[in-house]
């Protein structure tokens, strides 16, 4: 392992006023994506709507890298160009999803595992082989009546640890993507407590297994009240506690913590992003949005050829004002001039 080379990848991960797009929807969730504009999931549907997105005019001023699904890997450009090779001619780190997916917790009601550790290796090694740099697994902490336990907490962060170890054996940086969701009424007080035992956690898992953290980037959820919770916490106050939450766990030698947006309404992510960064903070803080940054392209594309270009430039338009968000430059007043 050259940790040199993975430093300066998780740095350009990071890379000031650029993000990550996270496109690595798994065939059933791109179907449930495609269904809400009446759009059939077939892997031609799929290519081309990724190939839109990835050809979008401008892309590499504001996205880092792009998080991939096995498929989309190894589809190409309607040119003939390999995914992972287009992304990489532009400057875009091209990543891959390695996780296979969150499965019931034996013994622990309402709790999941990440499964897919079996064969990684040589599933990075052949990952490597077709340009993935770097890797995502994520781990899916409920917030719900008696969980989560301290075991299903242990049980993630432990397989997230040895996922990062084995990735960064292979010359892969891992996003380490430990997930509190933000369904169910909780307060932000106890998305803030479950947070904090889970980035505790999951930092102790990293250390034991000498996972070298200037070689990896952190993909965590903001600190914020459950979505049916009636009195929802200000942005300001998401701001404050996500940041006092990652100031707490997060060592400074991690370049670069980039948040998921995890059903935040399009702008609330935007703006959460850029309230964070209006102080200075020990690593960069940037976003790898999925539905943040896609769900508007989506509809203005709606599945129709005439309206690629317009799905290209609703996708640009977000993704640079959470380019600005990344630097503390965004606000909402900027929704209606750009
Ligand atoms: C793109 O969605 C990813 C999950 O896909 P599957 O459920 O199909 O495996 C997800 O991991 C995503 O990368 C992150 O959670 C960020 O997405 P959001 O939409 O929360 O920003």
């Amino acid at each position: 392992m050259n940790h040199a080379e993975l430093v300066s990848i998780a740095r350009g991960m990071v890379a000031p006023g650029k993000g990550i797009l996270a496109a690595d929807e798994s065939t059933g969730t791109i179907k449930k994506r495609f269904d809400g504009i009446q759009l059939e999931s077939t892997e031609a549907t799929r290519q081309l709507y990724r190939e839109m997105l990835f050809s979008a005019p401008g892309i590499a001023d504001a996205i880092s890298g792009v998080i991939m699904y096995d498929e989309t890997l190894r589809q190409k450009t309607r040119a003939g160009v390999p995914f992972p090779q287009h992304l990489a001619s532009l400057g875009i780190i091209p990543g891959i999803k390695v996780d296979q997916g969150a499965k019931p917790l034996a013994n622990f009601p309402g709790e999941t595992v990440t499964e897919g550790l079996d064969g990684l290796r040589e599933r990075l090694k052949e990952y490597h082989g077709l340009g993935a740099r770097f890797a995502k697994w994520r781990a899916v902490i409920d917030i719900g009546e008696g969980y989560p336990t301290r075991f299903g907490i242990e049980a993630n962060a432990h397989a997230l640890a040895r996922y990062a170890a084995l990735c960064q054996e292979q010359g892969i940086v891992p996003i380490v993507e430990p997930e509190v969701l933000m369904d169910g009424d909780h307060s932000i007080e106890d998305c803030e407590a479950v947070t904090d035992e889970v980035l505790c956690e999951t930092f102790r898992q990293l250390a034991g297994h000498r996972v070298h953290l200037e070689g990896i980037v952190l993909k965590p959820n903001m600190v914020i009240s459950g979505k049916k919770n009636t009195a929802r916490a200000t942005p300001e106050q998401v701001a404050e506690a996500t940041v006092r939450c990652l100031r707490r766990w997060v060592s400074a030698a991690v370049p670069g913590i980039a948040f998921l947006s995890g059903g935040q309404s399009t702008t609330e992510a935007t703006l959460h992003l850029s309230l964070m960064n209006r102080e200075p903070l020990p690593w960069k803080l940037t976003f790898s949005y999925g539905r943040a940054l896609q769900d508007s392209a989506l509809k203005a594309w709606g599945g129709k050829a005439d309206k690629f270009e317009a799905g290209q430039r609703e996708f640009m338009r977000r993704a640079r004002l959470n380019g600005l968000a990344a630097k503390g430059a965004y606000t909402p007043d900027m929704e209606t001039k750009a």
